[in-house]
C-alpha cells in the first residue's frame, strides 16, 4: 500500500484521478530517500489552476468536476460534527519529523510516525500536513491569513483532509500562539527555496489534538485543492482556530508567497470552468452564487 501513499503526500503533482477511490490499481513511484519533489504546477499564471486540467489530462477533474475544493463555507453547504464524535490518536515527536519546499506549499512530512484517527468506522493515517496562504477555505465568506491542511488516508486510498485556519495573534485575545506551528515555523527560513528539506524541533502534535477535539467540524465531500482535484475526498474543517505571532506569520508568508486555489461553486453545482467556456449557460436561478451576485449588483448600484 505505501507505494500509492507517497504521491498523496506531495499534494498529489503526478497521481491519476483514479487513485481517491481505488489505487489498487496504480502503480506510483514512492519518494525517493532524501528526495525533495519540486511540483510542476503553481497557483498563479500559467500553470495556476484556471489551466491545471491542460496541463496533464490526469487533472480533467479541475475543469469539469462539480465537487471541487475549497469552497465558501456557509450554512447549507456542510454537515456539523461534534470533535467529541471523533477519535484522533495524534503522537508527539520528540525527534521532530521532515520539513521540505515542495514549491507549491511547505509540508511536515508524518508518514509512518503513529497519527491517526477514525471517521466512519475507517481508521485513516496521517501522512503530511502542509499550508497556505492565505485561507482555501472561506469560513462564511471571509479569508483567513492560512489554513494547515492535515491528510489522512485509509489504506484502501480514502483520503480525509481535516482544515484548520490559522489567525494571527491578538494581544486583546487570550488565545496563545501554538506551540506546534511556532516551532514548525522557527525553521521555515532553513527551507526557504523550493525543493530543501530540513528537520524541526519537538512536535507537540497532541495540543492541536486537543483543540480539536474540543470544537466541531464542518464536513462536506469535495476534493484535492491541488491537481489532479481528485473528488471524493472527506473534507473536516474545523471551527476552531490556531493561531500565530505576527512576526512567525511573516517568516510563514515570506516563504509560502501566495498558494491558494481561488474558491470553487458550491458542491453539485456546474464547474465554474465550464461555465466560462459555455457563456450561453447563465448560473442556474437557485444557484446560491447567482443569488448572492444579484445581492451584490443591487449593493452596487445603492
Ligand atoms: C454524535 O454521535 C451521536 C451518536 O452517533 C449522534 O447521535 C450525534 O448526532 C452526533 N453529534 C454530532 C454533533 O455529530
Ligand atoms: C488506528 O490503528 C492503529 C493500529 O492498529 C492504532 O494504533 C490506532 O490507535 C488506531 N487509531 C485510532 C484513532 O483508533
Ligand atoms: C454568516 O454570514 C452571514 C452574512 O454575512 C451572517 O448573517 C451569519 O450570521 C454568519 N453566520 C455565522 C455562523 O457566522
Ligand atoms: C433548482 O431548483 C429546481 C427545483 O427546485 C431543482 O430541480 C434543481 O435541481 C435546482 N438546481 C440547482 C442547480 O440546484
Ligand atoms: C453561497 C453563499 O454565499 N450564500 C450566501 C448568500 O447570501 C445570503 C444572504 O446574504 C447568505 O445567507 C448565504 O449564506
Amino acid at each position: 500500500m505505501a507505494s500509492f501513499v507517497a504521491p498523496i503526500l506531495l499534494l498529489a503533482a503526478s497521481v491519476t484521478p483514479a487513485l481517491a477511490f481505488c489505487g489498487a490499481h496504480t502503480h506510483l513511484d514512492k519518494r525517493a530517500e532524501g528526495e525533495v519533489p519540486i511540483s510542476t504546477f503553481s497557483a498563479s499564471g500559467p500553470t495556476g489552476p484556471l489551466l491545471w486540467a491542460q496541463l496533464d489530462p490526469a487533472n480533467s477533474a479541475c475543469a469539469d468536476g462539480t465537487r471541487q475544493s475549497p469552497i465558501d463555507m456557509v450554512p447549507g453547504v456542510f454537515t456539523m460534527m461534534s470533535g467529541r464524535n471523533m477519535t484522533m490518536a495524534f503522537t508527539d515527536l520528540p525527534e521532530g519529523a521532515e520539513f521540505e519546499n515542495l514549491g507549491s506549499t511547505v509540508e511536515v512530512v508524518m508518514e509512518g510516525l503513529g497519527s491517526s484517527m477514525v471517521l466512519d468506522g475507517l481508521n485513516y493515517t496521517l501522512q503530511q500536513f502542509h499550508f497556505h496562504h492565505p485561507s482555501e477555505h472561506l469560513d462564511n465568506g471571509t479569508t483567513m491569513p492560512m489554513e494547515m491542511h492535515l491528510v489522512f488516508m485509509h489504506e484502501e486510498a480514502e483520503v480525509a483532509v481535516m482544515g484548520v485556519y490559522i489567525d494571527i495573534a491578538d494581544p486583546e485575545s487570550e488565545q496563545a500562539p501554538s506551540t506546534m506551528l511556532e516551532t514548525i515555523f522557527s525553521s521555515v527560513g532553513e527551507i526557504a527555496e523550493p525543493g530543501t528539506v530540513t528537520k524541526t524541533q519537538a512536535l507537540a502534535l497532541t495540543e492541536v489534538q486537543g483543540m480539536l477535539e474540543s470544537g466541531t467540524f464542518q464536513r462536506y465531500s469535495g476534493s484535492l485543492t491541488t491537481p489532479p482535484c481528485s473528488e471524493g475526498v472527506s473534507w473536516l474543517v474545523a471551527t476552531q482556530k490556531l493561531v500565530l505571532s505576527r512576526a512567525t506569520f511573516q517568516n510563514a508568508r515570506s516563504v509560502l508567497g501566495f498558494n491558494a486555489r481561488y474558491v470553487q461553486g458550491a458542491p453539485g453545482e456546474r464547474n465554474l470552468l465550464q461555465m466560462f467556456a459555455s457563456p450561453e449557460i447563465a448560473p442556474a436561478e437557485n444557484s446560491t452564487v447567482a443569488q448572492n451576485q444579484t445581492t451584490l449588483r443591487r449593493r452596487w448600484r445603492a
